[in-house]
């Protein structure tokens, strides 16, 4: 038997996540916190980082690094009220430094914080009813749900459940309160009955999927539940486990994974069946090997029919067989299409999260230029975060939508009246300069980038092809990326991994096609393999299934199994 990590050390001394966090932030002397606690933050929703632009000369200079830290919401389903997000708007403008970001995962981070304002940024967020609690750290993250914006029954429904699991799940300690806020320190003696006293193993991913989208990439998540709608009712939820799209360069011991189907529950079974999957996690996770720890490899090391006895025991009930279900599209229906109910949901097109005047650009303006519109007019509209960094202004009456048009126009939120559909489905995650694994550029990179793909699409006569691109800065697949039809992963400054291959639904992994390349190849590759595409394809033939019909990729064999 291996040694536990240092981090299961950490966690173990740290009464409960707390550890000298508040010492730390008291300490002037520097801008950074002690090491163990860096560690601890995560579990609260924050992270040490430096701006690795200014890394080397403060280095040269002899000063510490330029240390700053980002905060990130716990937001199950992604949903904030249009209150809440003035309230983000002011603490990201007051506190941070990069304006909001939306993340992969249906919520906001606000990077560049430093350390003297980190509690009263958390106090300002605390006072708007939202944490961030657990919203990083070896825990349950934000629970994704799809933004489903037309059946607004069904997804309140979703939504409701969603946010139960969320509670349900998160750390009981009073940890969070005693830091942040003012709550007087305990001794942390309180219980942890389903995380236990060393936390999970690793990150814990859960989500919810309404067919026909799968918005939320289901097949990524450690447990993914995709609703079963019969006769317009929610029947209850077809189970997947084991999915996660981490892996390291040249580390075959790590790979990415879809999730596999296990069975069918009812949808009041959905807390006993994450309780069930998430503690056999926390007990037969591995705690040495932090590489090796995160649910899809105990199921893969366990076996998928160990697993799936392991949570019928757990759970007290049996999987039944699993439903039929189809999705047919995972990016956002952008632009205005009315619910169920008569409001009216307004798609936005929010290019790699980043909503921050800058460059002549005033996203953050026009956002906040619409919460204040429906904060005075509409206050039970809501902001809908989705898990591809975008948003949706989402149940609004009908006498608010000229208004809202005129504000889209004025401040750069109307792309999806002119983007292309490329333009509008492409993902890249933070990368530099902020992300400390970060091996190249992404989100900053792609204004330059998806341009130059799309003059060749226009130059082969695809103007408006639906093809996903998803860029990422290290393998460890922050943008979802093996799940794309074109895929990049950076390798080293300006050199990158060229993948293909994954469908449109996100159904099928993408494989390695050329290695470590530099822009001027991607773009040749791109180049000839647009030229086939465009006169090989079948009618309506996605890229992604055109590549692996005309065998230029083998795609990796899914591990997924049916029930
Ligand atoms: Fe991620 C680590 C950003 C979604 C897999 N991710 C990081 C860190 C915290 C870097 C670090 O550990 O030092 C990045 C911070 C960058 C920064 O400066 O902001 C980071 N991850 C992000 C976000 C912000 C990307 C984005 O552009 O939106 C996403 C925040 C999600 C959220 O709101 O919770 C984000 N990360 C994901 C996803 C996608 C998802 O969850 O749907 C994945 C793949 C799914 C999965 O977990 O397998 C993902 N991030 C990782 C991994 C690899 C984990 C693994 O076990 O394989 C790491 C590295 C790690 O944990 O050691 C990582
Ligand atoms: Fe950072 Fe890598 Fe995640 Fe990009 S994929 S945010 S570079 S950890």
């Amino acid at each position: 038997m291996s040694e536990p990590s240092d981090l299961e050390r950490i966690k173990r001394e740290s009464r409960h996540l707390r550890g000298s966090l508040r010492e730390s932030l008291a300490n002037p002397v520097t801008g950074a916190l002690n090491v163990d606690d860096v560690q601890l933050l995560k579990f609260h929703g924050g992270y040490q980082q430096d701006d690795r632009d200014v890394r080397e000369a403060r280095r040269l200079a002899k000063l510490e690094p330029d240390y700053s830290f980002f905060l990130r919401l716990r937001l199950p389903g992604g949903v904030l009220t249009p209150a809440q997000w003035l309230a983000m708007d002011a603490t990201a403008s007051r506190f941070g430094r990069r304006g909001i970001r939306l993340t992969t995962r249906q919520t906001i981070q606000v990077h560049g914080i430093e350390k003297r304002n980190l509690r009263a940024a958390a106090q300002a967020i605390h006072a708007s009813g939202l944490d961030t609690i657990a919203a990083c750290g070896d825990d349950n993250r934000n629970v994704v749900a799809s933004v489903n914006p037309l059946l607004s029954r069904l997804h309140a429904q979703i939504y409701a459940q969603a946010q139960a699991l969320s509670l349900h799940l998160r750390p009981q300690s009073r940890a969070w309160y005693e830091t942040w806020l003012n709550e007087p320190p305990t001794d942390g003696t309180e219980a942890e009955p389903l995380l236990g006293d060393a936390y999970l193993p690793r990150k814990f991913k859960i989500g919810f999927a309404v067919p026909p989208e799968n918005d939320i990439d289901v097949y990524s998540q450690d447990v993914g539940l995709v609703a079963i709608i019969e006769n317009g009712e929610l029947a209850g939820y077809d189970v997947l486990v084991g999915g996660g799209m981490g892996a390291s360069h040249g580390d075959a011991k790590t790979y990415p994974r879809m999730a596999s189907l296990i069975g069918f529950i009812a949808s009041d079974q959905v807390t006993a069946l994450a309780e069930a999957a998430l503690t056999t996690q926390r007990d037969h996770g591995d705690r040495s090997e932090r590489k090796h720890a995160r649910f899809k490899y105990t199921v893969d090391d366990k076996g998928l029919d160990w697993i799936r006895v392991e949570i019928e025991r757990r759970g007290g009930f049996a999987l039944q067989p699993a439903r039929a279900f189809e999705f047919t599209q995972r990016g956002e229906r952008f632009g205005w299409r009315e619910g169920e109910d008569g409001r009216w949901h307004l798609g936005l097109r929010i290019p790699f999260g980043r909503v921050h005047d800058k460059d002549g650009v005033t996203r953050q303006t026009g956002m906040h230029e619409i919460a204040k519109l429906l904060v005075e007019h509409s206050p039970d509209a809501q902001i809908r975060l989705t898990a591809n960094q975008n948003a949706f202004v989402a149940g609004v009456p009908a006498n608010l939508r000229e208004r809202i048009d005129i504000i889209t126009r004025q401040h750069d939120l109307a792309l999806h009246r002119s983007e292309t559909r490329f333009g509008l489905n492409a993902i890249a995650c933070v990368a530099l300069p902020t992300c400390g694994l970060a091996m190249a550029e992404a989100e900053r990179w792609m204004p330059s980038f998806v341009p130059r793909v799309q003059a060749l699409l226009d130059a082969h006569g695809l103007h408006d092809e639906p093809i996903d691109l998803r860029v990422r800065g290290c393998p460890n697949g922050c943008s979802r990326p093996y799940l794309a039809e074109i895929a990049l992963i950076g390798k080293a400054p300006g050199r990158y991994n060229l993948m293909l291959g994954g469908d449109h639904r996100g159904q099928r992994m993408n494989a390695l096609y050329r290695e470590n390349i530099v822009e001027s190849e991607i773009l040749a590759e791109l180049d000839a393999l647009f030229t086939r595409f465009a006169t090989e394809r079948e009618t309506g033939e996605h890229f992604g299934d055109f590549l692996v019909r005309a065998g230029v990729i083998a795609p990796p064999k899914a591990r997924e199994a049916t029930a």
